[in-house]
């Protein structure tokens, strides 16, 4: 077969264009070329339906041993009980949590996706909002900190059956111990969705959801720089509290119950390359390089916050404890759709993004958001931060002016030539 040119010259100029921009997208990272390596391998012909020791298909002595590395890696960096390696994408993870524990109609409590929260936590255009009733908790206006007081009368007056904590816009950190008390109190199961923060939380960085949320998901590919997938995890196993039983009259576990939600529940073949990949990722995270790389990730999202206050900018609760901050632009007098599509002009990428209590479309938006874990495994450090945000200022306050925004580009272009990405590959 003739190597198709027109896809390779793609993807080498995706390469091209990651090595000569400023990659602050909170959500992105770049991986080690050993995790994309493992990816691109020879598992992704294989079908491994099933779990390893019980698959649906034979051939499978290799992809087991893979994916139970990865389980085992995983159930480590956390110190958890149970593990599934298997969900494609956060999204499916959090899918997979709400078919095990849920059924239609149920009631659900979140965090607004206007105010930080996210798609799957019971958005009315996500299956989360369609086949589940979904309430909402947000941030406290004056402090743009989660509205404790809020959730708990919420769930006094809504009963849900599932509280979901976590956020893809939120700087702060959790007060997970909080939301578990009102959950007993109300008879919810708790889910933490840590896709954002992981990796911080992985090196004991950030508060742990661990000891006090029934289910935690996340994603593979944002801070905990891994392949992009989906991962579940519980501190423990327990009892399922609907009485389930299985054929034999056995009631089912929680970790049967999540394990059947993945699959057969809402996937099939499960992608082993990607597996084999989260295996190497998570290998790297019990590493002390991990430990270094999470603590310079914070010490320059707070480095990068202080440059951007400095500079009369409004962040969403006034600080951050962890790898991203969200900032409203009203004072500076441009929408977020218009400073995303100036930034990207200069190779500036981030992504426009709600503030609380927005008056502008989520199409057009008050906000920006940044995140720093991508710059962070370029090699920025806390003395970089300034050069980051004035180039950013002067995008900004420069939004009309081509020449501006094009020799802010050349600035932007001769300054990522000293961090070198990927240097194997030419
Ligand atoms: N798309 C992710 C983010 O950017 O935060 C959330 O799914």
């Amino acid at each position: 077969m003739q190597r198709d040119s027109l896809v390779f010259d793609l993807i080498r100029k995706e390469l091209e264009r990651q090595r000569h921009g400023i990659e602050l997208i909170a959500s992105e990272n770049f991986t080690s070329l050993q995790v994309m390596q493992a990816m691109g391998n020879v598992m992704t012909n294989k079908y491994a339906e099933g779990y390893p020791g019980r698959r649906y298909y034979a051939g499978c002595e290799i992809v087991d041993q893979t994916e139970q590395l990865a389980i085992d890696r995983l159930k480590q960096i956390f110190g958890v009980e149970y593990a599934n390696v298997q969900p494609h994408s956060g999204a499916q993870a959090n899918a997979a949590v709400a078919l095990a524990v849920l059924q239609p109609g149920d009631a659900t409590l979140g965090l607004d996706l206007s105010m930080g929260g996210h798609l799957t936590h019971g958005s009315a255009v996500n299956y989360s909002g369609k086949l589940y009733q979904p309430h909402f908790y947000g941030v406290v206006r004056e402090t743009g900190l989660i509205d404790y007081d809020m959730l708990e009368s919420q769930a006094r007056a809504v009963k849900p059956k599932l509280i979901y904590c976590g956020a893809s816009a939120y700087s702060r950190d959790w007060d997970y111990a909080r939301i578990r008390k009102v959950a007993d109190e109300v008879g919810a199961l708790v889910l933490a969705d840590i896709a954002h923060p992981a990796g911080l939380i992985a090196k004991k960085l950030l508060n742990s959801p661990f000891e006090h949320c029934h289910f935690v998901t996340s994603t593979t590919h944002k801070t905990l720089r891994g392949p992009r997938g989906g991962i579940i995890m519980m501190n423990k196993d327990f009892e399922n509290p609907w009485g389930l039983k299985d054929v034999k009259g056995n009631i089912r576990m929680m970790s049967n119950l999540l394990d059947m939600a993945v699959f057969p529940g809402i996937q099939g073949g499960p992608l082993q390359h990607v597996i084999a990949a989260k295996a190497v990722a998570f290998g790297e995270i019990l590493s002390d390089e991990f430990l270094v790389y999470q603590q310079q990730v914070q010490k320059n999202a707070q480095a990068m916050a202080a440059a951007f206050v400095q500079k009369g900018y409004h962040i969403i609760s006034g600080g951050t404890d962890n790898h991203l901050m969200l900032i409203d632009l009203r004072n500076k007098n441009i929408s977020g759709k218009k400073a995303e599509q100036v930034l990207v002009q200069a190779d500036i990428t981030a992504n426009k993004n709600m503030v609380p209590f927005d008056d502008k479309s989520a199409f057009v938006t008050s906000g920006i958001r940044f995140g720093v874990p991508a710059i962070t495994t370029r090699g920025f450090k806390e003395e970089h931060m300034q050069f980051v945000v004035n180039v950013i200022d002067n995008v900004l306050m420069n939004a009309d002016d081509a020449n501006v925004i094009s020799a802010v580009k050349k600035q932007v272009n001769a300054f990522m030539e000293q961090f070198i990405l990927y240097p194997e590959m030419g």
